[in-house]
């Protein structure tokens, strides 16, 4: 197994003879050189388990702290907050509406929980998994906009029944920002919790968690050029959930199994480099992502979902008609441009975009979504690229669909 494994290099793919344009960042990112460098010790030098006594366990220690000072400086967390070590956003969100469950929702009157018809599938099937224990869920309908509004969630909210609010602070597929400030402090003020998952908000946008009001907050490192199996949960000082993952004492006990080290020391850097390439993001990314957005919308009869103003700045979702997302996913790809329909985690099903579902769009574009995400390190010559491939490749498949016609 080893061996095979072992033998097989990129490099014997014939795809790696083609220049390739990676515009599929929201699925996941390239891990930054100076992240990937700074990982590398931990695997063959500093390779001791944190939690043991000798020198091996215990010279890593300050590596840790130092990655856990990045990660509460990059969501401005406080001292006495808790920032919890997990494999992804999805170990994350899972443990927050599990651990509401079992904290709340087992032994209180509180028996309801609200989210949104648009959330990534790791909250909507826990979510869906809690309904068949009792639990009684709410998925929002988004509105013209694409977002939940604080007027959508008045409505749904009662302080003496629903135990946790949980919405995304920026969506996958269109990039769309929700206002986390404004429903975490409605939640607040009814003594609600709040959780946003904000995978694709962290490196794109400001996560402040002194300015939004959140009690917990999840993400991946790989999502922001740190590597993948590494992720986190914020949770609020006097916060309280049971782990997910029960064993040893790690995390204090609030996340058993041990730590990735090399994992965790990346994501701290990553966050770090994220945060300081922020200014970068929203303007040479957005530039480059707007760039790309107008040649799109010049093709005819192309639309793309969502305000510009409140999307991240990287992120497009456009439909265009007559042309399948999937076909034009597959073309661009043998002409070396990645893109995705949606979630990577739901490309197996060709239904129509969740956003498309929730949005009500179900015009004879409904069916053609494909996701254009850039990230720091897409070049102008990409995207100049890209455009070219895009223009020949929609072409080409509308000219097929014509002559079947
Ligand atoms: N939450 C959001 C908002 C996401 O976009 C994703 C991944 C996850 C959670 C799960 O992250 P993981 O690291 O636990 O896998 N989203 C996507 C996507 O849009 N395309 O591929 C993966």
């Amino acid at each position: 197994m080893f061996s095979i494994l072992t033998n097989i290099t990129p490099l014997e793919g014939n795809f790696i003879l083609m220049e390739r344009i990676y515009l599929d960042n929201n699925a996941t990112t390239i891990v930054d050189p100076a992240v990937k460098s700074a990982m590398e010790p931990f695997f063959s030098q500093m390779y001791g388990n944190p939690n043991s006594l000798h020198d091996f366990g215990s010279e890593v220690h300050p590596y840790m702290q130092i990655a856990l000072d990045r990660l509460y400086a990059g969501i401005n967390a406080g001292n006495n907050d808790d920032m919890i070590f997990t494999s992804c956003a999805t170990e994350g969100n899972n443990t927050v509406i599990k651990g509401v469950y079992y904290e709340i929702i087992r032994n209180s009157e509180k028996n309801e929980i609200i989210t949104t018809q648009v959330e990534h599938p790791c909250v909507i099937h826990s979510c869906k998994f809690l309904e068949e224990l009792g639990v009684k869920v709410s998925y929002l309908p988004v509105n013209s906009d694409g977002i939940i509004d604080k007027d959508i969630l008045t409505e749904y909210i009662d302080p003496d029944k629903t135990a946790l609010v949980s919405i995304m602070w920026a969506n996958n597929e269109t990039g769309l920002i929700f206002p986390i400030k404004e429903l975490g402090t409605l939640c607040r003020e009814n003594g609600i919790l709040f959780h946003t998952d904000a995978a694709q908000a962290i490196g794109k946008i400001k996560v402040d968690v002194q300015d939004a009001p959140v009690d917990f907050l999840t993400f991946s490192a790989h999502k922001f050029h740190g590597p993948k199996g590494a992720g986190c949960l914020y949770i609020r000082n006097g916060v309280k959930i049971p782990p997910l993952l029960h064993g040893g004492e790690q995390m204090g006990g609030k996340r058993a199994g041990t730590v990735d080290t090399a994992g965790f020391i990346g994501m701290g850097l990553a966050m770090e480099l994220a945060v300081e390439n922020l200014d970068y993001e929203v303007t040479e990314v957005r530039r480059l992502r707007d760039k790309l957005e107008d040649a799109i919308l010049s093709i005819k009869d192309t639309r793309v979902i969502g305000r510009r103003e409140i999307r991240t700045p990287n992120t497009i979702l456009t439909s265009i008609k007559g042309v399948e997302g999937e076909a034009l996913i597959w073309d661009l790809n043998k002409n070396g441009v990645a893109a995705s329909t949606g979630s990577a985690c739901a490309s197996e099903s060709l239904e129509p975009n969740p956003t498309f579902v929730a949005m009500n769009i179900d015009d004879e574009l409904a069916h053609t979504g494909i996701r254009l995400s850039l990230s720091r390190f897409t070049t102008e010559k990409e995207i100049d690229q890209a455009i070219s491939v895009i223009r020949k490749s929609v072409e080409r498949l509308r000219s097929i669909s014509m002559s079947n016609i």
